[in-house]
């Protein structure tokens, strides 16, 4: 019999690009048919056959508390009763900047957008009309969302300006856009002595979750935090992911380093659309209608998605949540590093509070050219395997995975049962 899934996408190709909105839904890193769901509710999800799955996708992030967190929803339908956009100034969206502000105090000023992407894309404009500098700096497998300046791959050396990583992207936008490899604070010495003056900014996921996990070198991330200020370009942390994710205050609290400007979005939004920009109010100062650096939304700080995102924050500021999420991660990665030493499979994985990497190879990798060398083949058969099992984890080996304060001591300990199974087909070969 035709899973529903199989025939919505069958449909689905025909009208929309792959049959999904976004490129990784589509399964072609792992294969077979994606999944199309029709309800979550905490750490579940139920597809349209109606088959339950325990959810370590998260939406990518944004479900940290579960799907359906009924005070999220109960706020969501209050709010809406009294229409769900004005374009207009509401006080929802200083309540918003107030707690950004309380909870990432580097965020002196903050802009409220609806993507990661539009968050991303205009704090490089801001820190580019800031500086004056074209010039920006951004790390080999980092993601940033899909504005142009920011689909660029390392061009063939150290000081040879990127190419773009995407048809469309022209490559006079591409070429001022310098690539490094994560981790390699040398390189970044090297490239801060011949252009650091000419740099705008750099941008850094302050923990990479878009290459799978990678976890930075503490020395890396401090020899960039004194470059940027030796030279007057604008460190920016895509804490889109880490934001509230990694710590109540993201990856900047966590390590105690303060960028110039933030970006913010998935947490931000409780799974509606919000993204956030700021930072140093005198870079913030720049912006229209104060300034001359143009950015605007029709639905920026619509009162829908924000009072889903505040309440979803005011929710995560309970006492020990952060401690709890990254037990409970914690949980979930050393039973897998143990059934898969049980097994005999080559296998490592890690956890950055409520964010996990998993990895076919030896070690936990550091950089692009490490994590380029984990068994692929394996990863998609473990993927399949759990699946099956009613487990639903990314569908790439290079997308980090997210546990949420919904997943109980059952959810891991199924999870773990179910991967013993997976690992023991990987050893089949
Ligand atoms: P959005 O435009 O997708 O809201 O955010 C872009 C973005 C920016 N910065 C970081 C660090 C991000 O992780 C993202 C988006 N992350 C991907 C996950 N790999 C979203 C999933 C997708 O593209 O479908």
């Amino acid at each position: 019999m035709t899973s529903l899934n199989q025939s919505l996408f069958e449909q689905s190709q025909q009208l929309i690009p792959g049959g999904v909105n976004s490129p990784v839904r589509a399964f072609r890193s792992v294969g077979g048919t994606p999944i199309f769901f029709k309800k979550g509710l905490g750490s579940k999800l139920w597809d349209v056959d109606g088959k339950q799955y325990i959810d370590y996708i998260n939406s990518w992030g944004p479900m940290i508390l579960g799907h359906a967190h009924p005070q999220v929803i109960k706020a969501v339908q209050d709010v809406a009763e009294n229409s769900l956009s004005f374009g207009a100034p509401t006080g929802l969206e200083l309540e918003m900047a107030q707690l950004i502000n309380k909870l990432v105090p580097s965020m002196e000023q903050v802009r409220l957008v609806s993507s990661g992407t539009e968050a991303t894309m205009s704090a490089i404009r801001v820190a580019r009309g800031f500086t004056g500098r074209s010039k920006i700096l951004k790390f080999e497998g980092c993601y940033h969302g899909h504005a142009d300046a920011l689909l660029v791959k390392a061009g063939s050396g150290l000081l040879t300006f990127g190419e773009p990583s995407s048809a469309g992207v022209p490559a006079e936008v591409a070429a001022h856009t310098l690539t490094l490899e994560y981790n390699n604070t040398q390189a970044l010495r090297d490239l801060f002595a011949q252009v650091g003056d000419e740099l705008a900014c750099v941008i850094i996921e302050p923990v990479v979750g878009n290459m799978n996990l990678i976890v930075p070198h503490m020395e890396f991330l401090h020899a960039l935090r004194e470059l940027c200020s030796k030279h007057g370009a604008v460190l920016i942390f895509d804490e889109v992911m880490t934001g509230f994710r990694v710590h109540l205050g993201g990856a900047q609290a966590l390590y105690n380093i303060k960028p110039d400007m933030t970006t913010l979005g998935k947490v931000i939004g409780g799974g509606l659309p919000v993204g956030a920009f700021g930072g140093r109010k005198d870079i913030m100062s720049c912006l229209a209608p104060l300034g001359a650096v143009y950015q605007a939304g029709t639905l920026s700080g619509n009162p829908v998605a924000v009072t889903a995102g505040l309440q979803t924050l005011a929710l995560i500021q309970a006492p020990d949540f952060h401690l709890k999420l990254a037990a409970q991660t914690k949980k979930l990665v050393d039973g897998l590093i143990a059934v898969a030493k049980e097994v005999g499979v080559v296998f490592n994985a890690q956890n950055v509070g409520g964010m996990f990497g998993l990895y076919f190879c030896e070690h936990c990798p550091t950089s692009f050219n490490e994590i380029m060398q984990s068994n692929k083949e394996h990863f998609n058969k473990f993927f399949h395997s759990m699946l099956d099992s009613g487990i639903y984890l990314g569908p790439s080996a290079f997308e980090a995975g997210f546990v949420s304060a919904a997943h109980s001591d059952e959810d891991i300990a199924y999870t773990i049962v179910a991967a013993k199974k997976a690992f023991q087909l990987v050893a089949l070969g």
